[in-house]
């Protein structure tokens, strides 16, 4: 597996040189919403300290970002009206994952609407 690299997207995001539209922020995460939404309310919970994927993730890091998903997915729901919500997370290229900077996605989700790409 690779290694981490500092200047991925979302590192850069973390140090505030390029701008996001910010969701929720504590001391070990942060979220923001995504840039390529496939529906209404998509975002994406980061921790803030360096970590490629699951692979390679501190458990009490990846701790801190399930927290905050769960709260986020909660709050999405209420704020959305949602009937459900999907939470993803991608690994490596053939696991799907595009940013080496480790994320969970949280997706509100309603009866009979299809994901978008
Ligand atoms: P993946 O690594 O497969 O989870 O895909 C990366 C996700 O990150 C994808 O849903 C689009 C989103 N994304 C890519 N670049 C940016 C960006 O600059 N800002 C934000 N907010 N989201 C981004």
């Amino acid at each position: 597996m690779a290694t981490y690299d500092d200047n991925n997207i979302f590192a850069k995001i973390l140090r505030g040189e390029l701008p996001a539209h910010k969701l929720y922020e504590d001391a070990d995460t942060f979220a923001m919403m995504d840039i390529m939404p496939r529906g209404d309310g998509h975002c994406l919970v980061l921790p803030k300290k360096p970590a490629r994927n699951i692979l390679d993730v501190d458990p009490d890091r990846l701790a801190a970002v399930m927290r905050t998903t769960q709260k986020l997915a909660r709050a999405l729901m209420k704020a959305f009206s949602a009937d459900g919500v999907t939470v993803q997370q991608f690994n490596e290229p053939a696991g799907g994952q595009v940013v080496f900077h480790l994320h969970v996605h949280i997706i509100p989700r309603f009866e009979g609407v299809m994901l978008g790409q």
